[in-house]
């Protein structure tokens, strides 16, 4: 892993140090805690400082720790899903493992479709629930569920906690686990009487460092047959996803991709690896990608693969996918080793590692190796220009007004939907470890959550949450959370008052038999908005002047941007269809 991408517990000066330091003479003295204030004192000691959730009976012990006897913020979401959004938002900004809490039950079902999320998208969280007591477990008590059998499947690791002194190893291991590999989700089930219950504790050695284990094995070797490859190669295509962003590899990716002189494409997860106005860029693949890629990819003979998983959204049919091509496969998970396409040579690594590998194997001169290649790419660009570039399609230039009024380290987040997919396709990425979206659960919903936790990680930075009203609906009781903790969120809201995706759909595949996807009844989102006590204007109304300002002024506001019902996401490939077969028309 990138030395730079192991972000070590911040220290706070304002907390007392646990452990205390070792005296060496002294035999360490045990101290009296509860589960409840062990699992305070283990969240402190990982360097938290803020956490989400809701509290609820079974976690109230947990609760009353964390006002008696830490310095711990909690952020109270109004639903458990925000909770866990905040969590997301906050870990894939600072890298590190986030946490959030919810009660039993409920509290538990309601927050597990944003572990689900981080599982897909590999973001290191750290759930702590509650649970009923333990006697009452199997009992059908008030508010038990089956809290790790229904997590195990949609996280890394799910435990449940049985005796108080167990907690603090717990979880450490639950950070580790979260933090090491390939990021996940991790969750801790703790019934009520554990956090009640008295333990002896004894100072624990120094806390495990995060990625410290799991470490992939050397593959030296691998790299020469992979620079054979690439030597051997005529037309080669970095494809990149989002691992690159984990590992912090965006640096090495771009010397690799330059000293070479090959195109790079992106997954939706890895937008900005390499700056939207890079020449090698291509631009996103996929079902909404470019059409440039999908010829680019038909021709290319070498695909070098790096943290990206052939999802079916990125591949379309995959035996179609870059027909011609070797494939070198490069992950931190050797689960996705063949998983959907068999790849030639396999490197189980993480991208920084196995990028700096290969850069420092790139032969002299074989940049001007692939001059004709890179030709034959500017001439296909000109023959499939982005839609972007090539239209003012009304979606794609408010994007790109929006872009012109915000600083270039803006944190986007989006939701799901249309506008999410034209945001991806035309919004001017510098960074991809700014770049906040549902990528691989598709979640509607998540993305004012997710904003208002990377403005909790970072409350200098702003943050441009794209949603479309479909999506917003879906966690709009955040605006009360956003507007007591007034933070720097822009909404940018996208009314079509239609699940436009869902319309597009019907209106392409299923005959334009609109169903369920159009609002009878659309709502006043800038009245709801100032009900909640935030700022909102409606572009249709206002100056252009008024609309810079309100992006540029701090703390928070909802501009409603009204969207054509009937504007369409293009490229787009149906489903089970090779990318090359888009569709690419207009309306
Ligand atoms: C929680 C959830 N439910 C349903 C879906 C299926 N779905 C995908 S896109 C979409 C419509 C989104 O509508 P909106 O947020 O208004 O965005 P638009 O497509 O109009 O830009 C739906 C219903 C989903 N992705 N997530």
């Amino acid at each position: 892993m990138n030395p730079q991408s192991m972000i070590l517990p911040a220290a706070n000066p304002e907390l007392a140090p646990w452990p205390p330091t070792a005296n060496l003479n002294v035999e360490p003295r045990a101290e009296v805690l509860s589960g409840a204030e062990v699992i305070v004192r283990s969240l402190e000691q990982q360097g938290v400082r803020v956490i989400a959730g809701i509290p609820g009976g079974a976690l109230l012990p947990l609760y009353e720790a964390l006002s008696r006897c830490s310095r711990i913020r909690h952020v109270l979401a109004r639903h458990e899903q925000s909770a866990g959004f905040i969590a997301q938002g906050m870990a894939r900004i600072t890298g590190r493992a986030a946490v959030c809490l919810a009660t039993s039950g409920p509290g538990v079902t309601n927050i597990l479709t944003a572990l689900a999320d981080a599982k897909l998208d590999s973001v290191p969280l750290v759930c702590i629930a509650g649970q009923v007591p333990t006697h009452l477990i199997g009992t059908d008590a008030f508010q038990e569920v089956a809290t790790v059998d229904l997590a195990k499947p949609i996280t890394k690791a799910a435990f449940f906690a049985s005796r108080a002194d167990e907690l603090g190893e717990l979880i450490a291991e639950a950070f580790r686990i979260a933090e090491s590999g390939r990021p996940g989700p991790v969750l801790i089930d703790v019934p009520k009487d554990v956090q009640l219950q008295q333990c002896e504790l004894r100072p624990r050695s120094a806390p495990t460092q995060p990625g410290a284990q799991e470490r992939p094995p050397k593959c030296r070797s691998l790299y020469d047959e992979a620079a054979e490859l690439l030597a051997k190669a005529e037309r080669p295509v970095l494809y990149v996803g989002g691992g690159v962003v984990k590992a912090r590899a965006e640096g090495v990716l771009r010397r690799l991709a330059e000293q070479a002189g090959i195109p790079v494409t992106t997954t939706l997860m890895a937008l900005g690896a390499l700056r939207h106005d890079h020449p090698l860029n291509l631009g996103m693949l996929g079902m909404h990608g470019s059409m440039v890629t999908h010829h680019v990819l038909e021709e290319c003979d070498l695909l070098i693969a790096v943290g990206a998983r052939f999802d079916d959204r990125a591949t379309g049919k995959p035996d179609r996918f870059a027909p011609r091509a070797k494939i070198i496969h490069i992950d931190i998970d050797a689960r996705e080793f063949g998983k959907i396409k068999q790849p030639d040579l396999a490197i189980h690594a993480d991208a920084w590692t196995a990028l700096v590998q290969l850069a420092a194997r790139i032969r002299f001169g074989a940049k001007s190796r692939f001059d004709g290649w890179r030709n034959r790419v500017s001439d296909l660009r000109a023959r499939y220009p982005s839609r972007a570039e090539s239209s003012a399609a009304q979606p794609h230039a408010v994007i790109a007004r929006v872009a012109s009024h915000l600083p270039e380290d803006v944190i986007v987040t989006t939701d799901v939907g249309q506008h999410q997919m034209w945001v991806a396709q035309s919004f001017p990425f510098v960074r991809a470890d700014r770049w906040l979206t549902s990528g691989g659960l598709g979640t509607m919903g998540f993305g004012l959550p997710a904003a208002m936790g990377a403005a909790l990680a970072e409350p200098a930075a702003t943050i441009a949450c794209f949603t479309g009203d479909g999506s917003f609906l879906m966690n709009i009781q955040e605006l009360a959370t956003l507007a007591e903790l007034k933070l720097n969120v822009k909404i940018l809201l996208f009314d079509n008052a239609s699940l436009g995706m869902v319309r597009q759909q019907q209106s392409l595949f299923y005959g334009r038999r609109l169903c369920a996807s159009e609002y009878e009844r659309p709502s006043d989102f800038v009245r709801i908005a100032r009900a909640f006590d935030i700022d909102a204007i409606d572009l249709s109304t206002c100056s252009e002047s008024e609309f810079g300002t309100a992006l540029r002024r701090p703390g928070p506001v909802l501009i409603r941007i009204p969207i054509g019902a009937a504007e369409m996401v293009m490229p787009m490939v149906a489903a089970g269809a090779a990318n090359i077969e888009a569709l690419n028309v207009t309306q």
